[in-house]
């Protein structure tokens, strides 16, 4: 439990917001893990660290692109302090490679909002330039994927400021990521807009739970990629013929075991730093 006065704001699947006072809420990633877009039964031990931790990472060295919401990653390793912003009303997708819904809209279409793409591209190939894919933040369901002229009918003015800060993002984290052998196939991220009108970067960013992280050394285009972080619950889920409806099957413990590792790999594989270092001391992410 965060601090008595914390009033609960919002609930994500995985995520919960309160406020702390006027100016600031705090964040708490917890251990739950979805899959096919439904809440597994079994938490995975440590997630909710491995994603602040790595969210952290991003925003401290993000800061010369955009400012963002951070003010301190608290003790527990798993909760954010941040700035309380206006929120977009609009999802910021970068897409480096061809995959997911992207992929379902270019095969009916040979567009993803509204880019026309090359004809003859293979499902999971990489993009002759990554895109800026926005989509509507649906309150229940799927968001949705829309044009350039719809993302600027709810933005403004701001969605050229809005597409470059986000490619930039995209570029800076996909640059990083391919250095220690992990593609960042596209990643969603929020963006606010703080007191003075400055675009502010919100939630989380370039974790496994708001990217697509793939093993490099694996990647082959012409079918679905192997996610880095999900595989094992996958391939169980799978296994064990559920529909994908709720509620979804308890993981066995091995399945639990590699998965925290995986998660555990990602975190150090992308920041150099150990988890255990982490645990010990979040705030050395930010350094
Ligand atoms: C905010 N979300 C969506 C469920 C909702 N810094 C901020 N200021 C104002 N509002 C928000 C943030 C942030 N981050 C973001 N809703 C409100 C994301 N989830 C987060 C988890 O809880």
């Amino acid at each position: 439990m965060p601090e008595t006065q914390a009033t609960h704001v919002a609930s994500g699947k995985v995520r919960e917001l309160y406020a702390l006072d006027d100016e600031r809420l705090l964040l708490v990633a917890s251990d739950r893990i979805s899959t096919f877009d439904v809440v597994i039964p079994t938490d995975i031990p440590d997630k909710g660290r491995v994603l602040t931790g790595l969210s952290g990472f991003w925003f401290a060295r993000t800061r010369q692109i955009v400012p963002n919401h951070l003010l301190a990653l608290r003790d527990d390793g798993r909760s954010t302090e941040c700035r309380r912003l206006e929120m977009l009303p609009l999802e910021c997708v970068v897409r480096g490679y061809i995959t997911g819904s992207g992929w379902k809209d270019y095969l009916a279409t040979g567009e993803v909002c509204g880019h026309v793409l090359p004809k003859g591209l293979t499902e999971s190939e990489r993009l002759p330039q990554p895109l800026f894919t926005p989509s509507t933040k649906a309150q229940t369901g799927h968001d949705e994927n829309i044009t350039r002229d719809q993302a600027a009918e709810l933005i403004g003015d701001r969605f050229e400021e809005v597409e470059r800060t986000a490619l930039d993002l995209y570029r800076f984290a996909a640059a990083h990521s391919e250095s220690r052998g992990i593609i960042l196939a596209d990643t969603k991220f929020e963006l606010g807009l703080d007191a003075d009108g400055a675009l502010v970067l919100a939630d989380e960013a370039f974790t496994p739970d708001s990217s697509r992280f793939w093993p490099a050394d694996r990647y082959s285009p012409g079918r679905a990629q192997r996610s880095f972080d999900k595989q094992y619950v996958r391939d169980y889920c799978e296994s064990v013929g559920w529909d994908k409806t709720y509620p979804g099957p308890e993981l066995p413990e091995e399945v639990v075991a590699e998965t925290r590792a995986k998660y555990i790999e990602a975190f150090e594989r992308l920041t150099g730093i150990s988890f255990d270092e982490y645990v010990a001391d979040p705030e050395v992410v930010l350094r």
